[in-house]
């Protein structure tokens, strides 16, 4: 009877490349990896709140600061909020946007999960125009700080940011 050789293994080693390939030195690899990292992680509790968060976007880039876009509600998403939030600081980020409207709970969830700091931006809706949410930006307890814009003004958010980062 004839037997067969079992096929040989590939050699795991030579799967990853030559072993004498150089490795970047570390300075070089992080200053890559900065490259591409956003500083600014701009979160919104709606797509709705996009147009109204926008100029927070055109302030970072008039300012050459790169920065993330998530819609995230502190309502319907607590989860990802949380976890988002949570990980900024490893993930590199500096600063937080966080603009929502109604009962803006955005901004104060996002501080209670970082401690990074947190810009809120609270966002004019249709009934109360945007008081709602400038006071549940702004009434924070002691020991959760919010750093709040006027109603709609995301663009003071970027400039502030921008200011936090350069400082
Ligand atoms: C808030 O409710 C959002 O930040 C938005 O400003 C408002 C309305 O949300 P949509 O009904 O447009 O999704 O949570």
């Amino acid at each position: 009877m004839e037997t067969q050789e079992p096929e040989a293994e590939p050699d795991a080693r030579e799967e990853q490349g030559p072993l004498t390939a150089e490795m970047p030195d570390p300075e070089q690899a992080f200053e890559e990896i900065e490259v591409d990292a956003p500083l600014v992680g701009i979160i919104m509790g709606s797509k709705s709140d996009k147009p109204k968060m926008q100029p927070a976007g055109e302030a970072l880039h008039e300012r050459d600061i790169r920065y993330e876009v998530r819609v995230m509600s502190a309502h319907r998403d607590p989860d990802t909020v949380r976890d988002y939030c949570a990980n900024a600081q490893m993930r590199g980020l500096r600063v937080i946007i966080a603009g929502a409207g109604m009962s803006a709970a955005l901004p104060g969830v996002a501080a209670a999960h970082t401690a990074l700091p947190v810009i809120g931006v609270p966002i004019a809706g249709k009934n109360l125009g945007g008081l709602d949410a400038l006071l549940s930006a702004v009434q924070m307890p002691p020991g959760v700080p919010v750093a709040c814009v006027a109603i709609d003004g995301a663009r003071n958010a970027g400039i502030l940011a921008a200011r936090i980062i350069h400082t």
